[in-house]
């Protein structure tokens, strides 16, 4: 069959007939789901892509608390997922080569007149529908595919976007349940309109495991002209469920088209002890460069870590909504001590998927969870089947207890930190942006930015050194700009035009804060990992105006008194002078190299706004200017003040 992407004449015909195939996939239940929503739309999109994939049969969930729950237990009854000892717990593997987002087979679909910039990853529209519908078609045979309805951001608010997912996974309906708000009734209130995205998802062939087979056919392909995303041979949760990485990719392109931004960006609520108000923050961090822990940083609350939606309201304020009401969260180093309220949670009865995590009678265990060695089973369940330790996988690597990428599906209501007003349709004023980078050698550990076109400058040129416990050599940095390159499907020079016109159309201008929780001195951390606390109370209290600043060509920097203070109040720690000069004094020539790798990377590329450019140059003038002046290449704080 061939299938269009639009309607057209020929396809509104196309559609009428097959409408008339709904029953041969929906019993008469479903059908009145469907017809309840009164959208031509959404009923076409059913028979197409039914058609397309035909499953043994469909089934439409709608906000029913009995729906739901037919989707959990479909879960356990298909052997997607396994109960575990303690209540509510279930456990999902994912194929062994299928255990994280795969950059190389996601692309975004182009036809010729449309831009994107060097390093994202595209395919010829018209040739990449073809294979990935080809992938699709009969992908579904024999299992049955979940129609569900999410609403993207809280529902009933100018954030929400309506999200329809079509999946042969309960896995994954399973795990968006958990992740988003449901939406079907919000699906009523489009009145018809086809102003949703889809995403049409098949595991394909499972294996005895319920894993799948064909993970070299794994492909997610991005339709933005369509407000589609296409995902098969995939179960992996960044690759496969709709309305995590794969709307944040549509909404990137609707956002940037319109007037606000979607960003890969945590919320959390800052509460300086002592001073009765929240400030709310977000923040990109690209992994591994501590957004986890900074959104679940002790005594703060949490809005959202993964995904925020930011837009202007009428008063000027930039007010920002975690799209998600969840948290699908890297369950290694998940300890006791390190996090605290984490391992409470994971640890405790409630509705909760595990994924790749090792399983013996019952329990699960992860890397780093804070027990010894000794302690760990020497053999369970995990996610290369059945494991046994010091087994080697087939290219004779060791396989671990668990996956490094292993884990936890939670909503964040089940979190202590839980922000009160993380569900607010309203959104929350957000008056700080944080860009988390990880060097070891260049950036202070926090910093403020000039202006906010400045701010956009910092994260923009965020930079990551990879790390032992990543497969890449150790120390190599990567550049990732507002941690969003892995979904960007604009021009890159357009989505930072955006950023730096929304800042400029806001009253209330959030300030823009880099930090740095890893730079080193002779090989060893500057600082103790819990400090960030106080760089993030420092940043709080600047929003505030509580704190002078030294004025450097890098940012404002803290002085040592407020440090001394907040050390005393936050950890009763003696933080002194010399630990102060070590962190934060501007390395001018490491800061000329990173400018020069920036120039490397966005010299060539068209349309990075004026600003960005003058911007840097106006940095890099100063910082040779001072290493003239002075010859020296590190310049301590107190040149500054
Ligand atoms: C990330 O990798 O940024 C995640 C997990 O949040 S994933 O769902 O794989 O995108
Ligand atoms: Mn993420």
């Amino acid at each position: 069959m061939v299938i269009t992407d639009k309607p057209n004449t020929g396809f509104t015909s196309l559609i009428g007939g097959i409408l008339q195939s709904l029953p041969k996939y929906l019993d008469e239940k479903s059908l009145r789901k469907l017809k309840a929503l009164d959208n031509i739309h959404v009923e076409e999109q059913v028979a197409k892509f039914l058609s397309l994939c035909k499953p043994a049969k469909a089934t439409i969930i709608t906000d029913d608390p009995e729906d739901i729950a037919y989707v959990r237990e479909l879960a356990i009854r298909n052997g997607e997922e396994y109960p575990l000892a303690m209540e509510g717990h279930t456990i999902h593997w994912d194929g062994y080569s299928d255990q994280a987002r795969d950059k190389a087979n996601t692309k975004v679909l182009v036809t010729s007149e449309m831009q994107m910039s060097k390093g994202i990853n595209t395919v010829p529209r018209d040739e990449g529908l073809e294979e990935v519908l080809g992938y699709m078609d009969g992908a579904m045979k024999g299992k049955e595919c979940i129609i569900r309805f999410f609403s993207l951001g809280p529902t009933n608010s100018k954030f929400t976007l309506c999200a329809l997912q079509f999946t042969d996974s309960s896995y994954v309906a399973h795990s968006e349940d958990i992740l988003y708000r449901k939406g079907y009734e919000q699906f009523k209130d489009l009145r018809g309109s086809e102003e949703f995205f889809t995403f049409i998802h098949s595991a394909g062939e499972l294996d005895d495991r319920n894993c799948t087979v064909n993970v070299d056919k794994r492909r997610i392909y991005i339709d933005l002209l369509d407000n589609k995303v296409y995902s098969v041979n995939n179960q992996y949760a960044g690759n496969s469920l709709g309305l995590k990485k794969l709307a944040l990719r549509l909404a990137v392109y609707k956002a940037n088209n319109e007037d606000w931004l979607a960003e890969h960006m945590l919320i959390m609520g800052v509460k300086p002890e002592g001073k009765n108000r929240t400030t709310y923050f977000t923040g990109a961090y690209p992994s591994a460069c501590g957004k986890t822990s900074t959104a679940m940083i002790p005594g703060q609350s949490m809005v959202g870590d993964d995904i925020a939606y930011l837009k202007i309201d009428e008063d000027g304020n930039c007010k920002a909504v975690n799209i998600e009401q969840g948290v699908f969260g890297i369950i290694t180093d998940v300890n006791p001590v390190d996090d605290p309220v984490i391992f409470k949670t994971l640890t405790t009865p409630r509705e909760m998927i595990f994924s790749n995590v090792l399983v013996h009678e019952g329990k699960t265990y992860w890397l780093n969870m804070g027990i010894p060695e000794s302690q760990y089973p020497i053999e369970g369940l995990n996610h290369i089947g059945e494991w046994s330790k010091g087994m080697k996988d087939p290219k004779d690597n060791e396989v671990g207890v668990a996956h490094r990428n292993a884990r936890y599906t939670i909503r964040i209501n089940e979190l202590d930190n839980a922000d009160p007003s993380y569900n607010d349709p309203e959104g929350l004023v957000i008056e700080g942006v944080l860009y988390g980078g990880r060097d070891s050698d260049t950036n202070v550990p926090v910093s403020q930015a000039l202006s906010w076109a400045h701010g956009v400058y910092m994260g923009a040129t965020i930079e990551s050194e990879t790390t032992s416990a990543t497969l890449d050599q150790a120390g190599v940095r990567k550049s990732s700009p507002m941690a969003i390159m892995d979904f960007m499907v604009v021009p890159f020079g357009r989505y930072l035009k955006n950023h730096i016109d929304f800042g400029n159309k806001l009253k209330l201008v959030p300030l823009v804060f880099s930090t740095n929780y890893f730079l080193k001195h002779e090989g060893k951390y500057t600082n103790e990992k819990v400090d960030k606390k106080v760089w993030l109370i420092w940043a709080e209290g600047r929003v505030h105006g509580e704190y002078e600043a030294i004025e450097t060509p890098i940012g404002y920097i803290p002085r040592y008194m407020d440090l001394k203070t907040l050390f005393r109040q936050v950890f009763d720690k003696d933080y002194t002078e010399d630990e102060y000069v070590q962190q934060f004094s501007i390395r001018v020539n490491k800061y000329l190299g990173k400018q020069a790798r920036m120039e490397e990377l966005y010299g060539d590329e068209e349309g990075i706004p004026e600003e960005f450019w003058k911007i840097h140059e106006g940095i890099k003038e100063t910082l040779l200017a001072l290493k003239e002046e002075t010859g020296k290449s590190v310049l301590a704080p107190s040149y500054f003040q």
